[in-house]
């Protein structure tokens, strides 16, 4: 634990009305995959194999060990007590606690029950999320989310946990970031499970957008005192130019990005137009889906990292590649453009084209490669980027979007996915070999804005 003095710690300066705990709450987020390690506790995930292809992680690693944070959580959860959050979002890893056999493991249910338990006498809420992107590998050989029967398979998992945890959960989240899920894993192929496929980004995110609607059903009726949600990954789109080619171009990326899955959530309809209509001819609906994916929301979880520039000139057919960055702007280790516009932005688009239910941020986080200095991680650029996003956050409440809440990313430094271990986005640095905590200075400051509440 860090022996900073608070002085030493830059203020995080942010408007008075999110600072009403009764009102706002603020918490961190993490997922299974990411922080848990302890794989010969569950049965392989998808991501436990890509993993093991040659040039898939920059850094050549898996998630075999990453914060070993079920070994650890004591201690994590005594640091979230620490820096005084009021919610911890995690999730439940699906392989961990449904056997090959499709039926419950009560083993791998404990660890979570214990978790639940403790947060919850310690008057902190609960955002577990069912599906951040561990598909068990034994579904992925039948085709993963291909096939619409993973979506009934989900659909049962959720029944069974939301069963097993009833009265336990603030607020479940049934999927995270499905376009990621999707387009990542199914279209171009970089994120496990590595498909590759014209239009298999869509037809697997109508699936996912299935599950997604079943889940939602069993969960309000395993566990009526819940909240139910979903978590999309959004980016407001812009045009470089006002050329018509580009604002065409940024059009289309914003419909394929956030449309396709808002407007079936909220409106149940895939959005309209040509190319929309030429992407549905090889979209597996049946009579009834729209309906089903169309569950009413208690909540919207919203991620927002970067904005998405974008340039006709960067697209193959209907495929578009972001452009760079804006040029002045300052750029994380992930090659992220920091915009904290770019949230106020989303957000009032959104506002502005649908009726949305209550919102929350819950992911939002910069990305450094950082080492812990004689105990002490000086990530003045996180906080920064941390008082930029909640003063623009702050904006656009104040013009009228009901959001309810903010979820820094991430609690621990972590696996970051295609990246490895070397990306941080921690506010707390962990030290992968001896698995020590620091409270980085952008968490201590987290802390301080915490404690100043009324
Ligand atoms: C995400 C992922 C996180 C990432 C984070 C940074 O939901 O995109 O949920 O797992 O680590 O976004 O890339």
């Amino acid at each position: 634990m860090s022996t900073l003095s608070m002085a030493e710690v830059p203020e995080l300066e942010v408007p008075q009305h999110l600072l009403n705990r009764h009102t706002f709450l603020f918490g961190a987020a993490t997922s299974a995959y990411q922080i848990e390690g302890r794989p010969e506790g569950r049965e392989p995930c998808i991501w436990d194999a890509f993993c093991t292809q040659p040039g898939a992680i920059r850094d050549g690693s898996n998630g075999k060990d990453a914060c070993q944070a079920l070994a650890h959580w004591q201690e994590d959860f005594a640091l979230i007590k620490q820096l005084g959050l009021d919610a911890y979002r995690f999730s439940i890893s699906w392989p961990r606690v449904i056997d090959a056999n499709g039926q419950l493991k009560a083993d791998g249910l404990a660890c979570y029950q214990q978790m639940l338990d403790d947060l919850q006498q310690a008057g902190i809420a609960s955002d577990v999320t069912l599906y951040h992107w561990d598909l068990p590998l034994a579904m992925e050989q039948q085709g993963g989310w291909l096939n619409r029967d993973t979506a009934y398979r989900f659909a049962d998992y959720a029944e069974k946990v939301s069963q097993a945890l009833a009265g336990k959960v603030t607020r479940w989240c049934t999927l995270n970031e499905p376009w990621c899920s999707a387009h990542l894993g199914y279209e171009t192929g970089v994120h496990a499970p590595g498909k590759k496929g014209r239009f298999q980004g869509q037809r697997a995110a109508h699936h996912l957008l299935l599950a997604h609607g079943l889940a939602a059903q069993a969960i309000r009726a395993a566990d009526p005192g819940s909240q139910v949600g979903i978590v999309l990954n959004v980016t407001p789109c812009y045009a470089i130019s006002e050329q018509r080619a580009d604002m065409q171009a940024s059009d289309n990326a914003d419909m394929l990005h956030n449309h396709w899955y808002l407007s079936p959530l909220l409106e149940g309809k895939y959005p309209d137009g040509e190319l929309a209509e030429q992407i549905l001819t090889h979209v597996p609906m049946q009579k009834g889906d729209m309906t089903t994916i169309a569950q009413p929301l208690d909540f919207l979880g919203l991620n927002y990292y970067h904005p998405t520039r974008v340039a006709a000139a960067h697209q193959a057919d209907r495929e578009y590649q972001p452009m760079p960055v804006a040029a002045d702007c300052h750029i994380n280790a992930m090659g992220w453009e920091c915009d904290a516009k770019g949230l106020k932005d989303i957000l009032l688009q959104l506002h502005q084209r649908y009726v949305l239910p209550p919102v929350m941020i819950t992911e939002n986080g910069y990305a450094d490669e950082l080492k812990a200095e004689q105990g002490r991680v000086r990530d003045k650029r996180r906080s920064w980027y941390l008082q930029q996003h909640l003063q623009a956050l702050a904006e656009a409440i104040s013009s009228g979007v009901d959001v309810r809440g903010y979820f820094a990313w991430s609690l621990l430094d972590n696996f970051e996915w295609t990246e490895g271990f070397s990306k941080r986005f921690g506010l707390i640095y962990v030290d992968y070999a001896t698995q020590q905590r620091i409270i980085k200075d952008s968490g201590l400051a987290y802390q301080q804005m915490l404690a100043r509440r009324r």
